[in-house]
């Protein structure tokens, strides 16, 4: 006689957005974090949730490692894009006789790329019925129904639904953008006051209900990590490549360093606003770099003098860049699996 087992647990879900400014690295980020789950130093993988976030992601893909080319600029967006971050966590369960153990359990987290064309995040709220150019996926083909029921919504009015709608944001800052442009803080505060309005609501404590990965985008382009190595956080010891990595712990510091070097003010204000509108305790810094450090083929070792793995050129159709050898990324798994772990209900 054979007795039915335990029925199968449904695996754990939850949501998670990534946004930033346009240009801030969301697309690369995306196509190097499919690279990081095949270099395989985690359990976790990525796949598409439909057709189309599946070819996505594979053109990306192919285009940076294959191609060596960035991810070109993404104005029209199919539809519908959502991929899924599958892996296990472990939870703590009571047992019938109120002991407590631990489990692994399957988990899968929604990853939506909140892509919001430029202008958007300064609150250029267009109304638009034109087919979309961010991802939106409750937009009809033809644009004019939300799919759940509320027509005419603007551009920006879906991508902070979506916002709001996530367990845990990864929010994308380039602070190479910051030296030329110092609009991070705009696109930042905008969002935030809106999310605020929206979510704030829901929140158990004074901050919004998020969890915040802060990733700092470019890690490996001489304006961050010049700096860094300058100042004594980046650590080439953690690697066997010797690739430089900043601790964990640290990073919120080098976050703020890199901000308070703005003489215009802007990136410290963004510091300041992710500290007060964001839970410390619900909020992470990762030093980021979706193509990595340039790795010297023949030794198999980073190399401090040609660390940027990425060549600028100047040619008839203006200035390109080009990825000089093998991507590794860094830090692109890691802020999904922190947020993986820590958004989703322990037992
Ligand atoms: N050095 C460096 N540059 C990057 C990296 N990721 C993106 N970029 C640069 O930033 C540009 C914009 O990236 P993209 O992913 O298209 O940004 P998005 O607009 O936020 O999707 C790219 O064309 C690259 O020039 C990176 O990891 N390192
Ligand atoms: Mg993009």
């Amino acid at each position: 006689m054979t007795f039915p087992g335990p029925e199968p647990r449904a695996p754990f879900q939850g949501r998670i957005g990534l946004w930033g400014a346009p240009q801030s690295g969301k697309t690369t980020f995306l196509a190097a974090l499919r690279v990081a789950v095949d270099q395989g130093e985690s359990d976790w993988w990525l796949h598409g949730s439909n057709d189309a976030s599946t070819d996505f992601l594979t053109d990306m893909t192919h285009q940076l490692i294959t191609l060596r080319q960035f991810p070109a600029a993404t104005l029209n967006l199919p539809p519908n894009l959502q991929w899924v971050f599958r892996g296990e966590r472990e939870v703590r369960r009571r047992t019938r006789f109120g002991l407590t153990r631990t489990e692994r359990e399957v988990t899968a987290i929604m990853l939506d790329l909140l892509d919001a064309p430029g202008g958007m995040y300064r609150g250029d709220s267009r109304r638009s019925n034109a087919a979309p150019s961010g991802r939106v996926q409750f937009h009809d083909d033809d644009g004019a129904d939300a799919g759940d029921g509320r027509k005419d919504l603007s551009e920006e009015e879906r991508l902070i639904d979506h916002l709001v709608s996530c367990d845990g944001l990864i929010y994308l800052f380039d602070p190479t953008r910051e030296r030329s442009r110092r609009d991070s803080y705009d696109y930042f505060q905008r969002t935030v006051m809106q999310l605020a309005q929206r979510a704030a609501g829901r929140s158990r404590d004074r901050f919004l209900p998020h969890h915040l990965a802060v990733c700092i985008t470019k890690f490996d382009h001489p304006y961050v990590y010049e700096p860094a190595h300058r100042l004594g956080y980046a650590d080439n010891t953690t690697k066997d490549e010797g690739f430089p990595t900043v601790p964990d712990a640290l990073a919120a510091e080098l976050f703020s360093v890199l901000c308070a070097s703005d003489v215009q003010n802007s990136a410290v204000l963004l510091d300041k606003g992710i500290r007060t509108s964001f839970s410390p305790d619900r909020t992470r810094y990762f030093m980021t770099s979706a193509v990595g450090f340039y790795l010297d083929p023949k030794v198999r070792r980073f190399q401090p003098a040609q660390p940027w793995n990425v060549v600028e050129e100047t040619g008839p159709e203006g200035d390109t860049t080009r990825i000089l050898g093998g991507v590794h990324p860094i830090n692109v798994i890691e802020p999904l699996v922190w947020l993986a772990t820590a958004t989703l209900p322990r037992s």
